[in-house]
């Protein structure tokens, strides 16, 4: 009897903020692994997102999207992308094609096009649920000339999956034969505390604008299991501005009250069970920029 071929192998997401890179790996695992909002700039660390089948282990690292930023944490985060693209099998570099192909983007394609890494790169065209039909062929015949020998260029809809069975086709033929990487049903690298404190800020990034959720970071301080189906769990809303601390809690806390429903309800899902979630504030000025606090955080790349 011959051997079953298994292949394992990790796939680093990169690109621009903003391109729908952790909405894609969550589509893929089927399950809110990484937190996703409107704004740029969700992700801050490198997360795992685990698709085991029959034949093969696909492990989907989401990176923080490459932008340029002055802040240490920004600075970080770039890292943070760059160093997954380096340890990765295989090279998925996602694009959105509701925009117009920007200079940061066609620099970043080239980047990896020219660079000296040489796993296989496939360009994944995003959001075409949302584009202008006429205008993808076009941008297809760019990602060719700007980047001739990737292996392949396909458009997608991460948030309605449509196309991601072929992605994940495509992908599978540059894996490498090998054993699986982490147990069959291992899901995600991150701890349940990991995940609560990034559920959190999901609902700061969705609650509050301009520089506020940029400035803010969670940190889990108690996660206790109560046992009989319940949690409980203490979580502290760093803020990098003394201004900011009024503007998240709101008018008679309204804005803290809100931010906690919204997280409860997605920690419930996620968890299966009820959590019972206390939330505070607290003011730590330029944490962003501090290299001691970025390392506590676990963001310091
Ligand atoms: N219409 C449409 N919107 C999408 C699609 N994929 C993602 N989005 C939206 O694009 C926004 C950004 O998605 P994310 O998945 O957070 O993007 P990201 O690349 O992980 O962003 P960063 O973490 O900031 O680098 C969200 O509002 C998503 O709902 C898609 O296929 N179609
Ligand atoms: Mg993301």
């Amino acid at each position: 009897m011959t051997k079953k071929i298994f292949r394992s192998g990790t796939v680093a997401l990169l690109g621009r903020p903003n391109v729908g890179k952790s909405t894609l790996m969550n589509n893929i695992i089927g399950v809110k692994v990484a937190i996703v909002t409107p704004k740029p700039q969700t992700t801050r660390h490198r997360i795992l997102g685990i698709h085991t089948d029959d034949d093969m282990q696909m492990v989907f690292v989401d990176t923080p999207g490459i932008h340029k930023g002055s802040k240490q944490l920004n600075r970080n985060m770039v890292r943070v992308a760059y160093a997954a693209a380096e340890e990765a099998d295989v090279l998925a570099i996602m694009q959105d094609v509701t925009t117009p192909l920007g200079s940061e983007t066609k620099s970043l394609i080239e980047q990896f096009a020219k660079g000296n890494l040489e796993q296989p790169r496939i360009h994944v065209l995003n959001k075409v649920d949302k584009a202008n039909k006429d205008k993808l062929l076009p941008r297809l015949l760019e990602m060719q000339k700007l980047d001739p020998e990737a292996k392949a260029y396909i458009p997608i809809s991460a948030r309605k999956g449509q196309q991601v069975e072929a992605l994940l086709k495509e992908l599978a033929k540059h894996l490498p034969e090998r054993e699986p990487l982490y147990d069959a049903d291992w899901f995600t690298d991150q701890s349940q505390r990991q995940l609560a404190a990034e559920y959190v800020r999901e609902q700061v990034f969705m609650s509050m604008h301009d520089e506020i959720p940029f400035q803010t970071a969670v940190d889990i301080e108690q996660f206790t299991d109560l046992g009989h189906g319940k949690v409980e769990i203490e979580a502290v809303i760093l803020v990098g501005n003394e201004r900011h601390k009024p503007m998240l809690i709101g008018k008679g806390g309204e804005g803290m009250k809100n931010i906690g429903i919204r997280t409860r309800e997605g920690l419930e899902e996620l968890l299966d069970c009820k959590v019972n979630l206390k939330l505070w504030v607290k003011v730590d000025t330029g944490w962003f920029d501090k290299p001691a606090k970025l390392n506590e955080l676990g963001l310091d790349g």
